[in-house]
């Protein structure tokens, strides 16, 4: 099911201009998101449309849903189409470019490379959320797996080349 990820509440500049709410699909099943909506600690609502794939994040900029997230905290409620509480992601003073993520990601998520404490919201730089915002795991992020065995063969061809270097030198 959608559940909050994580929130950047104070960017740089002007907060309406980059604020986000980013929510992430942790089931096997594409969820139709039609009757979803999440509000904040002031009442204020934004209605969820669209679909979510498995395991896919949707990143929510101020500019859609016009919901400010408070600087020295606030908390954002997530509602399924039954009118149930689905998730909540509390906050408190946040500093600038500090990303909120979530707990329940964290829990999720385990010893799989996410710093922190499960439990804990936990901050992250906002220059680590570049690789992340089309992965949902940048541990298995096929560009990295591709540049290893393209290292190994650049370090052969390296060996290969000072061998032969050296082999004329001998003649
Ligand atoms: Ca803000
Ligand atoms: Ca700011």
């Amino acid at each position: 099911m959608p559940y909050f990820k994580e929130v950047l509440p104070n960017p740089v500049g002007r907060d309406t201009e980059a604020e986000w709410v980013k929510l992430i699909n942790d089931s096997d099943s594409l969820v139709n998101l039609l009757g979803w909506r999440f509000n904040d600690a002031s009442g204020k609502t934004f209605n969820l449309s669209g679909t979510i794939s498995p395991q896919e994040e949707l990143i929510l900029p101020y500019s859609l849903t016009r919901i400010s997230l408070n600087n020295d905290g606030d908390k954002l409620v997530l509602i399924n189409p039954q009118g149930k509480v689905a998730d909540e992601l509390s906050y408190g003073q946040v500093g600038e470019d500090e990303i909120i993520v979530a707990p329940r990601y964290v829990q999720n998520v385990g010893d799989v490379g996410v710093v922190g404490n499960a439990g804990d919201a936990t901050s992250i730089e906002n220059e680590d959320l570049v690789g992340q915002i089309n992965k949902t795991d940048w541990n298995f992020n096929p560009v990295f797996i591709a540049l290893v065995p393209a290292a190994l063969l650049s370090l052969g061809i390296g060996y290969l080349l000072k061998n032969n270097i050296l082999g004329e030198w001998k003649k």
